[in-house]
């Protein structure tokens, strides 16, 4: 039911985990979009506020991004608000446990649920905590009602009361409390009827019954489907009956989940159970964190980073270790390169995923790649996009202009320019020894880089962002 959400959240957070550091206004623009995957999500803007509030106030407290990448961070402060959100991660569910009969009452809107979730309250009650149950049929105003939970209650074997429906809702719990005594359950349910939306008389009748029972829990069935709008069925409830939970049912159907992100936060009641489907075993506890987790994708999330991370990074470096292994490339190709370079982050990270790479890089210790390629972006911006095309044409008086435009000299573009040439000239002989695989092809170049090191070569030139070592001295 959160796929829509999960795919929001996913693809924001792809685009957060681009960068090294993220500055104040990629974190605002991440958080705008979690905003409206929320509110699309149908979740109260009271919550997608807060929770974008923190998740701000939390993402820039942090000032180092150290183990995880930035996106992640967000993912994780976003995930651990999630779970607060949803209840915390040390929620319990209720015992149960008292003074017996324990009277339960389950309240809710027309349909939301509540029968249903009567049979499997009181099949989870007798299976998994060993419990004597009876059930209560109390809702009055359908006749057809009470036979819908006889049979449910014949279903799972569970006994419940021949209520006199006819008598009134009051009426009939006095007697069901009576007939849970004289049988000694431990547990006595209580469904009770609804209505299309919250009025005066079914508050009335719900509160007198609710005198009568005395009920320890009071539970409001939301049907997860019905969007934000159940949050005022939800604080009517509460407000008249002072309810001690709430029961998501209908959870695996497609509603967008904001009913589930919304009502713990702005009821202050935390939610127990989720109904899954139709039948009496189609119950789970609610766990906030699995709920967040599954709202988030995170596993997916955190993959996605990482597998975008490295595949954009060995694409690109495939591509274009393919045209320089043709030395067909030119100055342009080559600026285009490194820009593509400059925006996938930090230089040094991104090397480390190319196979050979590593060791090359120690090569080229004491050499700031990122400052090398700004210089070399330089020179190439200063030329024009004829010169760009073919280096042959540069004769003194362009690399003069050149040297002017980059705030270099004529001798370091006479440097580069040099070892640009012998770099075709590598790449072109590197395919003429025909190489085999591209992983193959990388190895040997990074070998290559080790081996020209210091000899005025240009080994970084056909690896992705990879310095230049020879040009800078
Ligand atoms: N898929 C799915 N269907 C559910 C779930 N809970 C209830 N339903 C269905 O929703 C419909 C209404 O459920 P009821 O339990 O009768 O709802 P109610 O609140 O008792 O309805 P009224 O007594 O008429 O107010 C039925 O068709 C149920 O089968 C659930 O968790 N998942
Ligand atoms: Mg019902």
């Amino acid at each position: 039911m959160f796929d829509k959400l999960t795919e929001r959240l996913t693809g924001t957070f792809k685009k957060l985990s681009g960068g090294a550091g993220l500055s104040e206004a990629q974190v605002d623009e991440g958080l705008k979009e979690i905003r409206r995957s929320l509110l699309e999500a149908d979740v109260h803007f009271r919550v997608a506020r807060e929770v974008c509030d923190k998740i701000r106030e939390k993402a820039l407290g942090q000032k180092v991004w150290e183990k995880l990448s930035p996106g992640q961070q967000v993912v994780q402060i976003f995930h651990d608000e999630l779970v607060a959100v949803l209840g915390g991660v040390d929620q319990q569910l209720p015992a149960f446990a008292g003074k017996p009969p324990v009277v339960v009452l389950i309240a809710g809107l027309q349909g939301s649920g509540k029968t249903t979730f009567s049979a499997k309250l009181a099949l989870y009650l007798t299976k998994k905590l060993r419990k004597t149950v009876g059930i209560l049929p109390a809702d009055c105003a359908r006749p057809a009602a009470k036979e819908q939970l006889l049979t449910l209650a014949r279903r799972i074997d569970v006994p419940a009361f021949d209520s006199p429906i006819e008598r009134g809702a009051v009426e009939v719990a006095r007697q069901g409390l009576a007939w849970a005594q004289k049988e000694f359950f431990d547990v006595l349910i209580v469904d009770t009827a609804g209505r299309q939306q919250v009025d005066d008389e079914l508050m009335t009748e719900l509160a007198d019954v609710e005198k009568i029972l005395a009920p320890q829990e009071k539970f409001l069935v939301l049907d997860s489907m019905i969007g934000s709008q159940g949050l005022e069925v939800a604080r009517t409830f509460n407000e008249k009956v002072r309810l001690t939970g709430l029961i998501l049912a209908k959870l695996d159907g497609d509603s967008r989940g904001g009913v589930a992100l919304s009502a713990r936060s702005v009821t202050g009641l935390p939610i127990y159970f989720a109904g899954v489907g139709e039948k009496p075993e189609d119950l789970e506890a609610f766990h906030p964190s699995r709920m967040a987790q599954r709202i988030l994708g995170m596993g997916d999330v955190m993959t996605l980073i990482e597998k975008a991370k490295e595949s954009i990074s060995e694409e690109d470096a495939m591509a274009s270790a393919e045209k320089m292994m043709g030395g067909r490339f030119n100055l342009e190709d080559f600026r285009d390169h490194l820009r593509r370079m400059k925006s996938m982050g930090p230089l040094e990270g991104l090397m480390k995923l190319i196979p050979g790479m590593g060791q090359a890089m120690q090569q080229m210790k004491g050499i700031d790649p990122e400052k090398e390629m700004k210089r070399i972006e330089a020179i190439i911006n200063s030329m024009t996009r004829e010169e760009r095309g073919n280096h042959g044409i540069l004769n003194g008086r362009r690399r003069e202009r050149i040297a002017k435009g980059s705030g270099t000299t004529v001798a370091e573009i006479n440097r580069f320019i040099k070892q640009f040439v012998e770099t075709q000239k590598m790449m072109k002989q590197l395919t003429k020894l025909g190489l085999g695989g591209k992983g193959k092809a990388m190895a040997k170049m990074a070998q290559m880089a080790k081996t020209m090191k210091g000899g005025g070569g240009f080994p970084g030139g056909g690896f992705p962002g990879g310095g230049f070592p020879g040009s800078g001295g």
